[in-house]
Order: structure tokens, then sequence, then C-alpha cells
């Protein structure tokens, strides 16, 4: 179980970014990539084995290295895996909070618009409002949509604050022999915000120190994540701002316009970005920005921010997580206008040596030395203007430096789950039928989740891409997310003439058919909710046993940074899914409790962790278990057919 080693790895395998990190070389700009050589992993930290819960310590309790040597403890007695346990969960509060504090702010947003307060916000997808109102029990037939609307608002940001007077809303989403799991365990959130504030007590100085208990609290507050506050995310920004369709866009640091003035919006919260891409078409911006001389506005987008335009804009992406100090480096970017998650401090120190604005919007998130334009949300199109303005006095003051690698090429992104349901089923009966009788049948040897972060621990993109490649080689379709599906867009994953390439023949054949990548974009880290979604509806269309934990899935994140990827990975694990993380482990200081991760819990949930630093092995367990679910479901025999046939059809050809 060792730490991925990487020395004389290589720092990326986006060629564009390579350029920014050797330009950033030649012109003495220091970027995480050097900062990472500099400041190693603390190795007791890493492993989830230091405690600094209270002034007694900070205690460290790494593994025994000699046989018969007894484990060490904390000062307090507490035990390497309470410890491990106490420091796991708490990521699970600081991810599940990151996505549910996301999730209020949309309900707030979206119960203001709905009762009119917010010019040039509404409802575009009346469909799903009236899904969600019958999620909530409410007499959706005899209500006006705007007092439906309000309705929702007013319930989903409820969610949030309930204490224990029923459970949430969302988790009846999930498949009933699901919920019954959930139940047994004693599991089922009593509401988002409690959940994290309990994980906090527990894992406060003396109260919880029983791992398997705190382990239970820890899955407890990440299903009020992905089937709470994250699902209320993605559902209230659906009906607000309408629900992806597919859509093309382009990709990489390419996509920037030397003769343009350049924006990109990074970060999570599309409330504010959505109104910049109205503002940046605005004639009278237009004109300020051809009055300094440039000849448009060119918006792009990084990180998930970048994601939530795309699947519903096609506005361009301009790279993922690891990328974001070299837009700054290209000398043609004017501004950075973020919000909240994934933004590197060093943005401001690397934009001093440029001209380019760092633009922080959001009260939960300022930056020394950015300018902070406050988002008013009663009035999203004049910060919208605000910004676009001191972007365009930014590209009056550009040094000169300009160099944008060439890179950028075409993509398809907005799978939404209802999409999917769409295109697979086809026009006269949308259901996820089509998608099942191919997993039966063997063209499809099951689903994959692959999603989450870049991290300069390893290779940048390539631990994403030699999973997924291997996955999609071997018949497994993908489902991606967040930064992992940058890395897909930039490599021509999300392009379905790049399916013949590199499918096996099943899927090949199934994506020349209908028309799709062989990994499908889900959106942004909140969206992991669609991925949820889409596997309670395989389930429910039948065929593939009554559970998500017997579905031929497995999930991934080969390249987890953030806490949130801890808590999507638990909510993953404790809705049934195998799922593995890549670079490194949080909990491997504490034998016992990693023990239990990997493999005591399935048998309470049916899901369970591991940990694969080798992508291709990575791959290779993902498969094996997709196979052994296949088995287990008595399918497997199909697939050897199918194989058979196509094992005859090239001798036939070779004849
Ligand atoms: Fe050490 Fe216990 Fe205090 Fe943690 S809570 S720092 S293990 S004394
Ligand atoms: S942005 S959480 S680096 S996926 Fe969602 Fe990317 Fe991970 Fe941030």
């Amino acid at each position: 179980m060792a730490k991925k080693e990487n020395k004389d790895k290589k720092l990326t395998v986006c060629s564009a970014t390579q350029t920014m990190i050797d330009r950033s070389r030649e012109l003495e700009v220091d970027t995480i990539f050097d900062r990472a050589e500099k400041m190693k992993p603390c190795p007791i930290g890493s492993e989830g084995s230091c405690c600094k819960n209270c002034s007694m310590g900070p205690c460290r309790v790494p593994p025994s290295k000699k046989e018969g040597e007894p484990q060490k403890v904390g000062v307090c007695g507490a035990t390497a895996e309470t410890i491990a346990a106490r420091n796991f969960i708490r990521m699970i509060a600081g991810g599940a909070a990151a996505h549910s504090d996301h999730g209020r702010a949309v309900a707030e947003a979206f119960l203001a618009a709905a009762k009119g307060e917010i010019p040039g916000y509404g409802i575009k997808d009346v469909e799903k409002l009236l899904q969600v109102g019958l999620m909530f029990d409410l007499d959706v037939e005899n209500m006006e949509i705007k007092d439906l609307a309000i309705k929702v608002g007013e319930l989903a940001l409820a969610e949030y604050g309930k204490q224990g007077e029923g459970e949430l809303a969302f988790v009846k989403r999930a498949p009933l022999k699901r919920q019954e799991v959930w139940k047994k365990n004693n599991i089922t959130p009593r509401g988002v915000d409690r959940e994290i504030v309990e994980i906090m007590h527990r894992t406060h100085m003396g109260v919880d120190q029983e791992y398997k208990n705190l382990i239970r609290q820890g899955s407890r507050a990440a299903i009020g994540d992905g089937w709470g506050g994250s699902m209320i995310a993605t559902e209230l920004q659906d009906i607000m701002f309408g629900t992806p369709v597919p859509t093309t866009g382009t990709i990489n640091l390419g996509v920037l316009k030397e003769e343009d003035v350049n924006i990109i919006v990074h970060g999570h919260e599309p409330l504010l970005s959505e109104m910049i891409v109205v503002a940046c078409q605005d004639p009278e911006m237009l004109e300020l920005a051809r009055s300094k001389g440039a000849k448009g506005i060119t918006l792009a987008g990084m990180c998930c921010t970048a994601n939530e335009l795309l699947m519903r804009h096609g506005i361009p992406i301009a790279g993922n997580f690891l990328s974001q100090e070299m837009a700054i480096i290209t000398g043609a970017l004017d501004a950075m206008v973020i919000d909240v998650q994934c933004l590197m401090q060093s943005l401001a120190s690397v934009a001093k040596c440029f001209h380019t604005s760092i633009i922080t919007t959001s009260p939960k998130g300022k930056m020394t030395d950015a300018k902070h334009i406050q988002f008013e949300e009663h009035d999203p199109i004049n910060t919208a203007k605000d910004i676009v303005r001191e972007a365009i006095e930014a590209y009056t003051k550009r040094k000169g430096n300009v160099l944008i690698p060439d890179e950028k090429c075409d993509m398809i992104a907005g799978f939404s789950h209802e999409t999917i349901n769409y295109l697979l089923g086809g026009s006269f009966r949308s259901s996820y039928r089509a998608l099942n009788d191919n997993i039966i049948n063997g063209r499809i040897r099951g689903i994959g989740g692959v999603v989450g972060c870049n991290n300069v621990r390893t290779t940048h993109d390539n631990d994403h891409l030699t999973v997924i490649k291997e996955l999609i080689k071997n018949d497994v379709i993908v489902l991606t997310t967040g930064c992992c599906a940058i890395a897909c867009g930039k490599a021509g994953l999300l392009n379905p003439v790049t399916a013949k390439e590199f499918c096996g023949e099943g899927l090949a054949s199934i994506c020349e058919t209908v028309g799709i990548p062989p990994v499908l974009h889900m959106g942004s880290c909140v969206d992991n909710s669609r991925i949820l979604m889409a596997a309670a509806a395989v389930v429910k269309e039948g065929g593939l046993g009554d559970d998500i934990s017997d579905l031929p899935a497995a999930g991934a994140a080969p390249e987890w940074m953030s806490e949130k990827a801890i808590s999507i990975g638990q909510y993953f694990v404790a809705s049934g899914v195998y799922t593995l993380l890549g670079v490194s482990f949080p909990t491997t200081g504490s034998k016992i409790l990693t023990d239990y991760l990997f493999h005591g819990l399935e048998e309470e949930l049916g899901g369970m962790w591991d940990f694969e630093p080798d992508p291709i092995e990575m791959a290779r367990k993902m498969i094996a278990h997709i196979d052994k679910k296949r088995k287990e479901l008595g399918i497997d025999k199909a697939r050897d057919r199918v194989l058979m046939d196509m094992g005859m059809r090239r001798e036939l050809e070779a004849g």
C-alpha cells in the first residue's frame, strides 16, 4: 500500500500546461509545480496519524515499524484508528459543508428568483420543477408555477436546517433496498447541516472514540451531501438555468484569444457566472472593449464553474485545477473571476507578474491582494457588468508578454441523467432500457464513474486518462465530472469520433449507433448527484438487481486532492459502490480502520473503499469488480458470447 512514488515524474501530460510551465520557468514565476518540489507532504499527516484536536497534542501515532512494538496512542489514550477515523470524517465534514453551502446559496437565490426578486433569473425547466414539487409531496396540479417555485424553494432551503423531524426528502430517490440499508445501519441523514455539525462534535476531544461509530456518522453526513445538499444544488440550478442537453464546446488554453479581452470564471457556483455570460454579450460592453482596441470579449471557464457554463451554454473551457496559474502566465488573461473552492491563493502573486485582475466575488472567499467586487444577488447583471468593465480596463494594461498555447479541441458535454435517459431510450420511449439491455447482453461491460481533481503529487491528467482509456478499451462506459471531465475533454475523449480509436468493439458499436462519446461529461462536483440519479434509474429500469450495490459499476477519483472527494467517495460507498482513490489514502496509518473501510464496510453497506496509485491497476480492479457483479447477476455468460462473436468475426476478416 505504498504511496505513489513520483521521482522523475512528468509534471503533466497536457502539452498546453507543459508549455506554460516552461514559460513560467523562463519568466521565473513560481507555480504550484515549483512549490510542490520544495514542500513535501508530511508522512504522518498524510496517513491520518496526527491528531491536533486539543492543545495537549498534536499527537503523532504512526504505525509501529518493528514487529511486536506496541502501537502508539495519543496523550489522552486515543488509538490510531480513532485518530484516523476522526481525521477522515472531518474531511467528509469539510467536503459536505462545501457542497452543501453551495446548495444553500442556490436555494436562497432560487427562492428569491421565484418571488421575482432577481431580474434575469426565473424558471427555465418547468418539468423538473414539477418533478421536484412531486417529490416534496406538493399538489402540483393545483398550484400556479410561481407558487410552486416559491414552495419548492422554501422546502429545499429547509432541508439544510432539518433537525430530525423526518428524513431528508431526497433520500427517497434512492432504490428502496438502499433506503432499507441506510435504515438498518441507522445512517439516514436527518438534516444536511445537522450531520456536519455532529461530525465536528463527535470528533471534539473526548467524545466518539469508536472508529466504526465515527465512520457511521461520516456516512450519514456524506449521504446528506450526495442525496441532499449537492442534489438540491444540481436540481435547483437546472430548474433556474436549464437542465443540460448535449452541447458542443472547445477546450484547452488555446481558447484564449490575443486580440480579445479575455475573462476566465473559476470556482464553483454558477449564480454570478450565468450573468457574466450575458454581460459579455452585451452591446455596451462589446463597444467598450472595442473602444479600447480589443476585437471582442472572450469568456472561458476553469474548474467546475467551467463545467457549469459549458453544460448549459457551450462556453469554452480553459483548463482544470492545475492549469489555473497557467492561464495567467499566457499574459493574455485580463481578469480571473473567482468565487469559492479550489482557488489557489497563489493566483494573486502570479497575477502580480502580469496585468491580470483577480476578482473575488463571494463574501465567503476573499483573497489578499485581489480586488473584491461583491456579487449582489439581487442585481447580478450590474455586478457582472462591473466585472467586465474591470477586465476591459485591465486589458489596456497588458505588458506585451503574450504566449497562448495553440492547443484546443472540440468536445460534447451536457449529459444530464435526463439526457442519457432520452438518448439511450430513443424518442419513443425515454428510458434506461437500452442501456440496461446492452449491459445485460455484454456490449457494455459495466459503468465506471471516474471523477475528481488534479493533484500535483502525480502527473497532471495522466492518471485520469490512463484509467479511463483502460476502462473504455474494455467496454466500460464512463461517467465523469469535475476536473477529470476537463482532462478527458482536452484528450479528445469527449468526442464521439474518438470512440472507434479508444473503445472495445462492444462499446464502440453503441457509441457509433447512438452518436455519443464513450465518456459522458455529467457536470461539476455537485453534479456527482447526477451519477447517483442515473444509478438509481438503472436499478429502477430492472434486470440488473434491486440495489445500486448489485450493478456492474465502480467509481474512482484517480487524482483527488480535495476534502470534497472524500465526501463524494463516502456517499458512493454508502450508496453501494466500490470506490477507489489514487495518489494516497488518508487513513493508511491505521491498519484496523483501513481494513474496515476496504473490507468491513462491504458487509454493512455493499460498497467499500480501495486505494490504488497505479492507474492501470486501478482500472483492472474496477473491471474485476464489474465482472464479479456480472457473475452475481448471472450475466457473465452473455458477455462471453459477445466476445466469442467478435473473435469469430476477426477470424473471418483475417481469412
Ligand atoms: Fe492528543 Fe488526544 Fe488531544 Fe488528540 S485529543 S491531540 S490524541 S491528547
Ligand atoms: S473543481 S474539487 S479540483 S474536481 Fe470542482 Fe476540480 Fe476537485 Fe476542485
